[in-house]
């Protein structure tokens, strides 16, 4: 219909200078003359070009004026001719909105004597809001300040009107040659293959989208963070318990048991089971003394341990807690240097904000070697921190309970032009290391970091909401591009 018509026309004209015209012309919808010439202009049968034309339409206000005439007219009419109308009568005979705005225009124009009473001052008026209306309603011209007027009274508004020109296209033909799109056995058969034009191929066509499932962003990242431990000699640690003892997580750290961390402020503890069923009795008795009376050359913290409090159940505050579990294990093989990874979800009872949820995904790795100090720490760091693209690094005393020295790690992101914490890290202490039975000269360097501040960083995620947790919009999961951390 709307094609032939096209195509028709151009037969015999040079150009459709106008397709809002064409459109009326030929009596069809305009937006469907549209549909047809981006379609003709797919396959080259014409060359459409943009046309666009501001144009002025009626507001609901407008329109409603346009019809039942401007409120300064509704209101001079409504007022007698000879003497005057009480302000309170004249509202009651008009709509709240045309009795206000009749009132300010209506004295504007000097039409009404606006008292107590109201009067004419004036016997006829042209209601020229109203017919300038309705000259913008048949699309006619109107003046530029007639234009600002009705535009500041909202009776207006622009409008943009999107058409196009037309002419021939390099495939033109005055009717639509069908191309076929498939090479069938029937062709074949017939032999009218020969005839035929096929569609040429659109290899930039996007094929059907595949409804398959995704990977969270989360787990991009801590996939390629696997890949470098793994690269770097580490071995995965078993981190399938969220329920901890307070023993494993607290105390084989040599954490005192009045540490302000281990108070229901800072960690969940379980009601049920509220304690741990079994500990190593030996290796409890040891870490029992090493807290109350030291050893090792340490003096310990001086303080009665209790064991019922090493029996309490909580959801593990640390990876560390799986750290503990495995090198008190490895120290009951005769020794042999180890590398160890975790990536795995901690939980601690924090006040939640942009950043920080009740739970995140804890990175940790070790090295338990014999000699080892605080310049290996250092170049473990390096490695496995310039592996991620971060190369320039600088360190700061830090302290946590079970490593001494502790150093907090920053590194300059070339993006974010600043430095940025990425993780802690230290030195376990004799008191955590002896009691599990290691030989004196063995050391274990270790540090932290969490998945979701990289993945944030790198997916330009600034609210952690927006990451993990209901709140997520699926198409997140679905659209984020792949992870590149430190394959720039
Ligand atoms: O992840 C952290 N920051 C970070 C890491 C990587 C990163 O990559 C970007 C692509 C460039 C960006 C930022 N932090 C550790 C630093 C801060 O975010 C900190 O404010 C929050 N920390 C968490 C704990 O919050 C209470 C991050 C989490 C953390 C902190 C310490 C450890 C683990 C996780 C640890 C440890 C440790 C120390 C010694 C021995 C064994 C384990």
């Amino acid at each position: 219909m709307a094609e032939d018509a096209i195509l028709g026309y151009l037969a015999a004209a040079e150009e459709i200078p106008d397709s809002g015209q064409f459109a009326s012309q030929h009596g069809l919808q305009h937006s469907e003359v549209v549909n047809v010439i981006k379609s003709l202009h797919g396959f080259r049968y014409i060359d459409a070009q943009d046309i666009k034309r501001e144009s002025w339409v009626l507001t609901d206000e407008g329109k409603k004026y346009a019809a039942e005439g401007s409120p300064e007219v509704q209101l001079f009419l409504a007022v007698p001719q000879e003497g005057s109308i009480s302000k309170d009568e004249l509202q009651k005979k008009l709509q709240p909105s045309v009795f206000k705005i009749g009132c300010s225009q209506a004295g504007k124009n000097k039409w009404v004597d606006m008292g107590k009473q109201v009067s004419r001052k004036v016997q006829h008026v042209e209601d020229k809001v109203k017919d300038l209306l309705i000259r913008v309603q048949n699309g006619e011209e109107i003046g530029k300040d007639d234009v600002h007027s009705l535009k500041a009274r909202k009776l207006i508004v622009a409008q943009t009107w999107k058409g196009y020109s037309v002419r021939k296209g390099p495939n033109y033909a005055p009717k639509r040659k069908k191309v076929a799109t498939d090479l069938t056995r029937e062709n074949l058969q017939r032999g009218d293959w020969k005839e035929l034009e096929f569609k040429e191929y659109n290899f930039n066509a996007k094929g059907p989208p595949s409804e398959s499932g995704h990977l969270h962003p989360l787990l991009k990242v801590k996939q390629q963070f696997k890949n470098i431990f793994v690269q770097m000699g580490f071995e995965e640690m078993p981190t399938n318990n969220f329920v901890e003892s307070s023993f494993w997580n607290f105390d084989a750290l040599f954490q005192p048991q009045q540490h302000p961390a281990r108070d229901s402020h800072d960690t969940f503890f379980l009601e049920a089971p509220s304690t741990t069923r079994e500990l190593p009795e030996d290796y409890v008795e040891l870490v029992k003394r090493v807290h109350e009376s030291g050893g090792y050359g340490s003096r310990g913290y001086m303080y009665d341990w209790k064991r019922e409090e090493a029996n309490k159940n909580l959801l593990r505050t640390h990876t560390t807690a799986v750290s503990t579990r495995m090198l008190y294990a490895l120290a009951k093989q005769p020794f042999a240097p180890k590398r160890y990874f975790s990536i795995d979800r901690v939980f601690r009872n924090e006040s939640v904000d942009r950043t920080h949820l009740a739970e995140f995904h804890q990175i940790e790795g070790l090295v338990c070697d014999r000699g080892l100090n605080l310049g290996d720490l250092i170049g473990v760091l390096d490695d496995f921190f310039s592996r991620l693209g971060m190369s320039k690094l600088r360190f700061k005393p830090a302290y946590n309970p079970y490593t001494e020295p502790s150093m907090e790690i920053f590194s300059y992101h070339e993006g974010l032009k600043k430095w940025v914490e990425i993780g802690n890290s230290g030195m376990f202490r004799p008191e955590m290391l002896l009691p599990m039975g290691f030989p004196e000269d063995v050391r274990v360097i270790a540090w932290g970091l969490s998945l979701e501040r990289p993945t944030m960083i790198l997916y330009g995620i600034d609210n952690i909401r927006d990451l993990f947790g209901h709140k997520v919009d699926l198409s997140l999961i679905k659209r984020n591009p792949i992870c590149r951390i430190g394959l720039n």
